[in-house]
């Protein structure tokens, strides 16, 4: 049984961290209706969703994914790089203590969690502007004693490693390739986006299928046609606070 972990749209996300992205208007009901559907998503494909309540002042804490790594052996709370990040830590760091371990990455070291990419036994690690090599140095000192590669990985021009590689099945990943070189992965297949849909290699493998952002059609065709199984969500308001698909949980083995 696999558990998500996710969180209510708070009504500050118009206060939101943006980094490549211009303020948009958020219309909070249609995120949260959007948010909804994500976890009925979850939900539908087999997964328990446990939803915790919004932080009202924590403009995005939605974004659970960046404040820990689980793993099937410990879970690490991470230190997320943007300051105004760094407070919702502490209540997933409460819940992720009923089910695992905990570690916590320590300054100078920061990382988000959107910049951890996890094949197998290797973890992939994004240096961008969230996230830096003490934060890759210390994974590693923490996860190569269970077995665990680390591999510390430039992105430029977007925000986290995942918006520009995510894993689309056991040995396969999605990329833009203008963010990232897919000779990173060490020999894992890599499927590229349609040039013309930069933000759809942030996509969700649950089970055997990938969730997928309804705005990216072309991707999505050439996903089909490699004989992928894809679920298209719809997730353009969130999206204009610089989320998408894999921020929005954490998804573990209970
Ligand atoms: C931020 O800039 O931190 C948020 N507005 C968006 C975080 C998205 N997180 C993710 O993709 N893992």
């Amino acid at each position: 049984m696999k558990l998500a972990i996710t969180r209510q749209v708070s009504r500050s996300i118009a206060d939101c961290e943006l980094t490549y992205l211009a303020r948009e208007t958020i219309d909070l009901p249609r995120a949260r209706a959007q948010h909804s559907a994500y976890e009925a998503a979850l939900h539908d494909l087999g997964l328990a969703v446990l939803s915790l309540p919004e932080e009202p002042s924590l403009p995005d804490a939605v974004f659970v994914e960046d404040t820990a790594l689980v793993l099937d052996e410990c879970a690490i709370i991470l230190r997320p790089g943007a300051n105004s990040r760094r407070p919702e830590t502490k209540s997933v760091a409460q819940v992720l203590g009923r089910f695992r371990s905990l570690h916590r990455i320590q300054p100078p070291a920061q990382v988000d969690g959107g910049d951890i990419l996890c094949l197998g036994r290797r973890v992939y690690v994004g240096l961008s502007q969230r996230s830096n090599s003490h934060a890759a140095a210390q994974l590693h000192e923490l996860l190569a004693p269970l077995g665990y590669t680390v591999h510390a990985i430039p992105v430029a021009g977007c925000l986290h490693l995942k918006s520009a590689a995510t894993q689309i099945g056991p040995d396969s990943v999605l990329i833009n390739p203008a963010w990232i070189d897919p000779d990173c992965f060490h020999g894992v297949r890599s499927i590229a986006v349609d040039p013309s849909e930069p933000w759809a290699a942030n996509s969700l493998l649950v089970g055997e299928t990938v969730l997928f952002g309804a705005d990216f059609p072309r991707t999505r065709r050439l996903l089909d046609r490699a004989g992928i199984l894809t679920k298209e969500l719809r997730v353009d308001e969130l999206a204009k606070a610089e989320g998408a698909l894999t921020c929005c949980s954490l998804i573990f083995s209970l």
